[in-house]
């Protein structure tokens, strides 16, 4: 079975953006495949973080994944900080990553671009993604379009180690992005990408009354002044939302009624507040069962820790003694390692 590794950020709280473009096809990649699933808590403090709400965010995190359908029984489900190969495998790879191509990822100009000064982890923030992905030897990654270009850079850093370090044979398979039907949400601004650090978002386990408080103000097509201008539906991102929460009989009368100018977008949007309520209700209540029942969650986060430590140990192993870093007295040497 093709390995799968995919890791969101507990930077806030998971979206409807992070659902369609990411955790959505986690779960069905789950059927199929050996896939292991990351909160990537050392990520999420690249850019500043409020230190108190992390613990809290990162259980939320994973409720609101077991909620959306990740099933342990059948995916690694874990933290990254409970398994410190993570750190150690990106200072290695830190060694065949150039400065120059950190500076060009595009993630990192617009982030650094807002800051004063900048923590060196925003810069080296692809590198760690990379040892989160090859840590594993993983094939396949599912994500969002804007994380396509820290997968290639991941890709040249598997090139760069196994040609330096592989002796022959490669140790890091070049890992494959996997983007999805939905490959960027936008946010309710209308502009930006749907972000966790934006304040753009609908949660996915909000209740119907935030879901309307917060599509009320949404941005239309901004051509539509009052309900007596017709509307462009392709160029408003309600629009867009509708795609992925109603039927398509429904679309086909959202966009009718909005050409027509029949339906305000206050219409619209009170016919999409209930397909996304309606639509996220069973992760709702589910998230709000694992809510009542902490052990269980604390359970699986620590047999997902286990299995994922497992597996880094071996390739790390194997890693330091291609590296020609001396094994500690009494530790098991790599598969094959030499004398
Ligand atoms: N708006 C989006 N549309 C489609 N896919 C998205 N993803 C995130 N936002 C969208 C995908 O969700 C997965 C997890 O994302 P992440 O939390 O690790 O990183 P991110 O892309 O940086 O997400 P945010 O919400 O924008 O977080 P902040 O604001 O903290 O940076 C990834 O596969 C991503 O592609």
């Amino acid at each position: 079975m093709p390995r799968v590794f995919s890791g969101i950020q507990p930077s806030g709280d998971l979206h409807i953006g992070n659902w369609l473009g990411a955790v959505r096809n986690w779960v069905t990649m789950q059927e199929q495949h050996e896939c292991l699933f990351c909160i990537v808590d050392l990520h999420a403090i690249t850019g500043g973080y409020d230190v108190a709400s992390l613990r809290r965010r990162t259980l939320e995190m994973a409720a609101g994944l077991v909620a959306a359908g990740i099933d342990p029984e059948r995916a690694v489900l874990f933290v990254q900080s409970h398994v410190p190969e993570h750190s150690e495998l990106m200072w290695l790879l830190n060694s065949v990553t150039p400065v120059g191509d950190l500076e060009r990822m595009t993630q990192y100009k617009d982030k650094s671009a807002k800051l004063e000064s900048i923590p060196a982890g925003l810069l080296n923030y692809p590198v760690l993604m990379a040892a989160d992905i090859l840590l594993y030897r993983a094939d396949l990654v599912p994500v969002g379009e804007d994380q396509l270009q820290h997968l290639e850079l991941a890709r040249g850093i598997a090139r760069k180690w196994n040609a330096e370090f592989g002796g022959g044979t490669d140790l890091f398979p070049e890992p494959q992005g996997l983007l999805g039907a939905a490959r960027r949400i936008i946010g309710l601004d209308g502009q930006a990408k749907m972000s966790k650090s934006l304040g753009n978002t609908i949660g996915l386990v909000e209740s119907p009354e935030a879901i309307w408080e917060k599509l009320r103000p949404a941005v239309t097509d901004p051509a539509r002044k009052t309900k007596r201008d017709p509307g462009t539906p392709e160029v408003c991102n309600l629009y867009a939302l509708h795609r992925h929460f109603s039927p398509p009989a429904t679309v086909a009368e959202v966009a009718e009624n909005c050409r027509g100018a029949r339906w305000g977008c206050l219409d619209c949007k009170r016919v999409l507040a209930e397909r996304m309520a309606a639509t996220l209700a069973p992760i709702r209540e589910r998230a709000a069962d694992l809510a009542a029942a902490p052990e269980r969650l604390e359970t699986i986060l620590a047999d997902g820790a286990a299995t994922a430590r497992r597996m880094a140990q071996e390739t790390m192993r194997e890693v330091r003694d291609r590296m020609g870093f001396l094994a500690p007295t009494g530790q098991p040497a790599a598969r094959g390692a030499t004398a």
